[in-house]
């Protein structure tokens, strides 16, 4: 497989709501889409990278920059057998793996589609359906926090996930424990804190919470393996996990009980696999992350989850969530008990829209050899 020809396309959507984390609030998000010729087939991706270095170093700009100079040169000159030759023709690259997996993941697309398969298939997956939970923003107030969340229980989603940070934390798990004793709940702190919040976490351990993800450091393992040991609560490691390796020394030194993988953050959709394996492998539970991806990333997404590992409800929730336009086809529903189907299809299985992709580009790069 030769990539003949790569479009790099930098869109900018608005979100419905504002989505607030420890580390950013966002209100739109802006973001490069890919589109891959291999041997005459157009494979699609999107980019995972932030406007801002909040999540990670990567940026849409350092995205863009490392993907034109120094990835696509490489990818002209390969000729794959097979999309998991592609982050090992990038070796010579170091980190930027949102990048990276960008254009890997454009070519798995491609790689199913000309061989008339869906993404799952090709990637190994046996399971025909996924269940979805949601990760729902930090709130101006808990009122609003508790009716959000029982906006998406009526939805049907099966695991809610809350964003905390220093001030918005134990108070708010216990009132919505109260409000919601027994449903699956869990809490995101996105590396806010330090092993000197230690107390904290033995307080939350009271909740039931499914897990804690990242607490602290976004490049620690160490200091979660030690806090690991203090609490009864899972950790789920997100940040910290960027390769089979860091997820082999993650589990090894016992710093996390459950891995969030997103295929953005380690480098492609084979890696992202390798993990899973590696995990399943140790009997560890992982589940498919997300990044308020579009319709592209999200589909991308749904065939990642239906790999054996993927045990636990992901951040897979309907693009309706997110986003007041759509731009695929057609758009990604949840069913009401939610779960939802991985698309049978070719490729990711959907169609792009160009018409509101097009509408809502800010500028396009086409490279060829
Ligand atoms: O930490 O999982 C995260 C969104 C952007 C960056 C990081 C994270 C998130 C989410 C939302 O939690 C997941 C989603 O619904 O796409
Ligand atoms: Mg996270």
């Amino acid at each position: 497989m030769k990539i003949e020809q790569l479009t790099i396309r930098e869109l900018r959507l608005d979100l419905k709501y504002p989505f607030e984390t420890s580390f950013a609030r966002v209100t739109a998000q802006q973001f490069l889409l890919l589109e891959a010729r291999v041997d005459g087939v157009s494979g699609h991706s999107e980019c995972v990278a932030d406007s801002e270095p909040g999540y990670s170093y990567e940026t849409v700009r350092t995205a863009d920059h490392v993907i034109r100079d120094f990835l696509w040169p490489l990818a002209a000159a390969s000729d794959y057998a097979h999309p998991d030759e592609v982050a090992p023709s990038f070796a010579r690259v170091r980190g930027h793996n949102m990048a990276k997996a960008a254009i890997e993941m454009a070519v798995w697309d491609a790689f199913a589609r000309l061989k008339g398969k869906p993404l799952a298939g090709v990637l190994g997956g046996t399971r025909s359906r996924t269940v979805s939970g949601v990760s729902i923003g930090i709130q101006d107030t808990v009122e609003q926090l508790i009716e959000k969340i029982g906006l998406e229980l009526s939805r049907g989603y099966r695991r809610i996930k809350i964003k905390i940070k220093p001030g918005w934390d134990l108070e708010v798990v216990k009132r919505v424990r109260e409000r919601y004793p027994d449903i699956p709940l869990m809490v995101d702190a996105n590396s806010a804190y330090t092993l000197e919040d230690e107390p904290l976490f033995r307080d939350l351990d009271r909740f039931g919470l499914m897990m804690i993800e990242q607490p602290l450091a976004h490049d620690d393992i160490r200091d979660h393996a030690i806090l690991q040991r203090k609490i009864s609560t899972p950790i789920c490691l997100d940040e910290s996990v960027h390769s089979v390796a860091d997820a082999r020394l993650a589990i090894e030194m016992g710093a996390c009980r459950i891995i969030n993988i997103k295929a953005g953050r380690v480098g492609g959709l084979s890696s992202a696999r390798d993990i899973a394996a590696l995990a399943e492998s140790h009997g560890m539970p992982v589940w498919c992350g997300g990044m308020l991806e579009s319709g592209v990333g999200r589909a991308h997404n749904i065939h990642l989850s239906s790999l054996s590992g993927f045990s636990m409800p992901g951040d897979v929730a309907a693009s309706e969530r997110y986003f007041t336009e759509e731009i695929i086809e057609p758009p990604v529903t949840v069913d009401p008990d939610g779960s939802l189907p991985i698309p049978e299809g070719e490729g990711i299985g959907f169609a792009l829209r160009e018409d509101v992709i097009r509408r809502h580009t800010l500028c396009e790069t086409t490279l060829s050899h």
